[in-house]
């Protein structure tokens, strides 16, 4: 499907000096290291549409673009891919409540996220595939498992065949990426779209491949599967699969989905015979009225408003950057105040003084160490306000440079060049 319109990116000379992330399964922040040199894949777990973009979802897919911009500017090829879960029981369930058919309710929202990530000056992914478009390559796959034996069935009284589920016993893979134990995960698997009771099932944290019919519910025609539709964990194994190739560099998301989302789509691939990914970054939750922020709990706060109601989607950028990408936060009102001023200073800044090669400098190792981007701040606020201490002893020429060419190339030390590039913010306007 199409994605979005991507905002047009001038990347800074590349400095080859590798990125560094923290990675879920070792626990450590690493270089990347690409599996084939030169070219950085990374995979970006994408939204359920059936509400609209709120901040946390902006959160967790800025910190994807600062990691694409990061590899970009260590003078990697960057390439993503991204699903669109629209095919799920919440989906399904708000379609019915609303009495909207399921596709329109998804493709209304995934048109909203479009505008938001645009406005967010998100690069777009160059994979982005949503799992009704992927059907075929999702029914292939799980046909390859049912033929490799580690596919079962198990006995569904409501529906005229039976539900598939993965057999994770046969190699033990579960708990690689989060490292959790089986009581931790016993406390989260049945609210995050688990079952780990139903019976018939050879092992609880087995997950549903494939879901045979219901009544009122969409279906695919399966061959040896037999009508119905894919369990969650596969869509993101097919799509990375498709997109990117297995294995691949980077899987992002957020920390929701450390398990049993992405424990579970590696343990897939290894069913499959394949590896997953080489690192596994997560984001930080954002809550609002003293909870995660959730479609589920409905205390949202919407980018698409904030936006209508005249927030400039740079300051919600600058609120983002405040909040290094791993740590959980609480969004609130006064920190959009603060951005909002932030944002005047630094323009004023880049108009003044746009020539600053040590803060480019820091900005650039700021984002390579780990993405932190509450640095990054530290140095730009050091930089606004010398500028603003030059403007005021009005200390000529040097500092001052007039606008002449925009190519970062030309202008290596240009701060305004330089956020642009990084953060995908633009201080020229
Ligand atoms: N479609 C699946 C992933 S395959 C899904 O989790 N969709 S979602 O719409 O629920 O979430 C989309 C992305 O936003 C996920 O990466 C999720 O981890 C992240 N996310 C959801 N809620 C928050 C939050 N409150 N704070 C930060 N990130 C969040
Ligand atoms: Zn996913």
């Amino acid at each position: 499907m199409h994605s979005w319109n991507s905002p047009s990116i001038s990347p800074l000379p590349a400095s080859g000096v590798p990125l560094r992330l923290h990675d879920t399964r070792t626990g450590r922040v690493a270089p990347v290291v690409p599996i084939t040199p030169g070219r950085a894949r990374l995979y970006v777990c994408g939204i359920t549409p059936y509400d609209a973009t709120h901040l946390g979802h902006a959160a967790t897919y800025h910190a994807a673009d600062l990691m694409r911009r990061a590899l970009l500017d260590t003078g990697l090829e960057v390439v993503v891919a991204q699903n669109v879960t629209d095919v799920d029981d919440p989906l399904l369930e708000r379609a019915d409540r609303d009495g909207i058919g399921w596709r329109e309710l998804a493709a209304s929202q995934v048109a909203l996220f479009a505008e938001d990530m645009e406005a967010l000056r998100i690069i777009a992914p160059e994979t982005y595939r949503s799992v009704s478009e992927s059907m075929d390559d999702i029914i292939t796959t799980v046909q390859t498992l049912h033929a490799r034996g580690r596919a079962y069935q198990v006995e569904a009284p409501d529906a005229a065949g039976p539900d598939w589920y993965l057999d994770l016993g046969v190699d033990g893979a579960l708990g690689d990426v989060s490292g959790w134990s089986e009581q931790q995960m016993l406390t989260v698997f049945a609210e995050r779209g688990g079952d780990p009771e139903r019976e018939g099932k050879r092992g609880r944290f087995d997950p549903l491949l494939w879901r045979a019919e219901r009544a009122g519910e969409p279906a695919w025609e399966a061959g040896v599967l037999g009508r119905g539709r894919p369990g969650w964990h596969v869509e993101c194994v097919c799509i990375a699969q498709d997109g990117l190739g297995l294995p691949f560099d980077i899987q992002a998301g957020g920390s929701d989905l450390i398990f049993p989302h992405h424990d579970l789509s590696a343990a897939h691939a290894v069913a499959l015979g394949r590896g997953f990914a080489g690192m596994y970054t997560h984001s930080g939750m954002v809550a609002h009225e003293g909870e995660k922020m959730s479609k589920s709990l409905g205390n949202l706060v919407f980018v698409h408003r904030l936006v209508r109601d005249g927030v400039d989607p740079r300051v919600i950028r600058l609120v983002l950057m405040a909040h290094h990408y791993r740590a959980d936060w609480a969004w609130s009102e006064d920190e959009v105040d603060l951005a909002a001023a932030r944002l005047e200073t630094y323009r004023t800044a880049a108009a003044l003084h746009g020539q600053h090669p040590r803060t480019v400098a820091a900005l650039r190792s700021a984002l390579r160490d780990d993405l932190d981007t509450p640095s990054a701040l530290t140095a730009l606020d050091t930089w606004a306000a010398a500028a603003r201490a030059d403007a005021v002893d009005q200390e000529p020429a040097g500092t001052a440079e007039p606008a002449g060419t925009t190519d970062p190339a030309d202008r290596p030390g240009d701060v305004a060049a330089a956020t642009d590039a990084l953060f995908g913010l633009d201080l020229r306007s």
